[in-house]
C-alpha cells in the first residue's frame, strides 16, 4: 500500500471554479484531485482529498490521519485566520504539514496576513492557484520518500 498524504481543504472550496475566479481560478477541487491521482501513482504515494464547511469536521479529518497518513497538505481557507483548534489538530501531527493557498493572502486583506496554522506548517506554498497543489505535492513526496 503507497503511503497516504491527505489533501484537506476548508470552507468554501468546494465552489471552486464557479467562486471569484479572477482570485481563485476555473479549476475545480475534482478537476485539482484528478490531476493529483496520475501525479501521486508516477511518485509511488496515494492521495486522498477532502474539504469541510465545518471547522470541526477539519479537526477530526486531521486527528484520524494521525493515524493513517505520513503528511497532510491543508488549505484551511479562511479557518487559516480564525482556527487555534484547526493549529492545535495540527500540532498534534508528527509527520510534515504542508500550508497551501491558492492565492497570496498577503497581497490581500489585512484581516489574511496572519495565519493560525502557520506555526504547525513545515513551509507554505501560496499565489500559484491550482497549481499550488501539485507543487505541494511535489514538495511532500521531497519530505517523505527516501
Ligand atoms: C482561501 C480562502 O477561502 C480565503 O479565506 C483565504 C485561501 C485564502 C486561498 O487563497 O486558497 O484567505
Amino acid at each position: 500500500m503507497p503511503a497516504k498524504i491527505l489533501f484537506l481543504n476548508g470552507s468554501n472550496l468546494n465552489m471552486l471554479g464557479v467562486r471569484e475566479p479572477h482570485i481563485y481560478g476555473h479549476d475545480t477541487l475534482a478537476d485539482i484531485d484528478k490531476r493529483l491521482q496520475a501525479r501521486a501513482t508516477a511518485l509511488g504515494l496515494a492521495v486522498e482529498m477532502h474539504q469541510s464547511n465545518h471547522e470541526g469536521d477539519l479537526v477530526t479529518m486531521i486527528q484520524e490521519a494521525r493515524t493513517t497518513c505520513v503528511g497532510i497538505v491543508i488549505n484551511p481557507a479562511a479557518y487559516t485566520h480564525t482556527s487555534v483548534a484547526v493549529l492545535d489538530a495540527l500540532l498534534m501531527c508528527d509527520f510534515p504539514v504542508i500550508e497551501l493557498h491558492l492565492s497570496n493572502p498577503h497581497r490581500r486583506d489585512a484581516f489574511r496576513h496572519h495565519s493560525f496554522v502557520s506555526q504547525a506548517a513545515k513551509g507554505i506554498i501560496c499565489g500559484f492557484g491550482a497549481h499550488g497543489y501539485e507543487l505541494a505535492l511535489e514538495a511532500m513526496a521531497k519530505l517523505v520518500t527516501k
